[in-house]
């Protein structure tokens, strides 16, 4: 149909929005035929900035980009939305205790999911990038009631991709080669890049590797961590890289997963693998028609299941810090 579709965007002034709304309005989010409503939500001391991004975006001339409107009121930024990504959040800055971190996001993101909930479309779907995201989102999901739980979804697909480019590079073979990747858990130090599952040319990807010490000791580490590196390279966090897997991400749950292959995406656990029920964690899923379902029957062994552990405590430990200050 001809009628626009409204994406939502906080942090629209920010780096990763730099190259985020570009790609959103070109068509790589939703296709070159679907027209698309930006709607930009962005604290007032950045809205001059973001004034500045809508001067660029109207000299794209961009086909498909129908409208912008820009503001600070969430409830009248998410009004009719159909798709939410939430990357604006309050950065770590030096001196700040994770408790600190946690009560300066939930005032972000209690408003809104308020918001959301009392604004945005029927058929709303909400991605969040800003970080510490599974737990932002167990926020915003916590204080939407009425939207289904299973439409908040927190970003894990840039360490999905990350590490497929890395299993990529180690084997000589394009990324194309590699399927049913999967990262587990907290999109943090603690997440766990899964090659157990993963498969390169149709074979066993831990196997194709073949090398226990290089999975643990070396690929593990690098997609982990590999959010320091590219601080440390560029003198600031990854932007591109990160807008492009939020796209991914959006576009493959509403335009679906492909066929013999599934995506990692941090979702509201129902208890599968033994994660405790309702926590925003990774697993592997697949998409169809703007639902997901978590890829059921994989077998865990002692190491996978240790790794994934470790990683759903932290998220659990998230949890119960923001419950106690009154988030959730
Ligand atoms: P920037 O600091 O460049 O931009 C963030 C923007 O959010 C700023 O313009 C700020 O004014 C805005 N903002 C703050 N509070 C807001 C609010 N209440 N409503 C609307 N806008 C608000 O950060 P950037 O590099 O763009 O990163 C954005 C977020 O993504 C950060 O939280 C970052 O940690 C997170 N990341 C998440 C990744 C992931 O894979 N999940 C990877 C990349 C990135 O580190």
């Amino acid at each position: 149909s001809n009628t626009p579709v409204k994406v939502a965007v906080t942090g629209a002034a920010g780096q990763i929005g730099y190259s985020l709304l570009f790609r959103i309005a070109s068509g790589a989010l939703l296709g070159p035929d679907t027209p698309v409503q930006l709607q930009l939500l962005e604290i007032e001391p950045a809205l001059k900035s973001l004034e500045g991004v809508v001067m660029e975006l109207d000299d794209c001339a961009f086909p498909t980009l129908a409208g912008v409107e820009i503001g600070s009121d969430p409830n009248v930024i998410f009004d009719g939305a159909n798709i939410a990504l939430l990357v604006g959040a309050r950065p770590r800055t030096k001196g700040m205790e994770r408790g600190d971190l946690l009560s300066a996001n939930g005032a972000i993101f209690t408003g809104q999911g308020k918001a959301l909930n009392d604004h945005a479309a029927d058929d709303i779907r909400i991605g969040v990038t800003g970080n510490p995201a599974n737990t932002n989102a167990l926020i915003a999901m916590s204080n939407a009631p009425d939207i289904p739980s299973e439409r908040f979804s927190a970003l894990t697909r840039l360490d999905h991709n990350r590490a497929i480019s890395q299993l990529a590079a180690k084997l000589g073979v394009p990324v194309t080669e590699i399927k049913k990747m999967t990262i587990w858990g907290n999109h943090s130090a603690t997440q766990y890049p899964d090659l157990f599952h993963a498969e390169v040319s149709g074979k066993n990807a831990a196997e194709a590797v073949g090398d226990q010490a290089w999975i643990e000791n070396d690929f593990i580490p690098t997609v982990a961590k590999r959010g320091a590196a590219i601080i440390e390279a560029r003198g600031a966090s990854s932007a591109a890289s990160a807008a492009s897997a939020t796209i991914d991400a959006a576009r493959d749950w509403i335009k679906g997963s492909a066929e013999g292959d599934w995506i990692s995406m941090a979702v509201a656990s129902d208890g599968s693998y033994g994660v405790p029920e309702g926590i925003i964690s990774s697993f592997p899923v697949t998409t169809k028609n703007g639902d997901w379902e978590i890829v059921q029957g994989l077998e865990i062994d002692d190491f996978s299941r240790g790794k994934i552990d470790a990683s759903v405590k932290e998220l659990e430990e998230e949890r119960d810090a923001v419950k106690e200050l009154g988030l959730i």
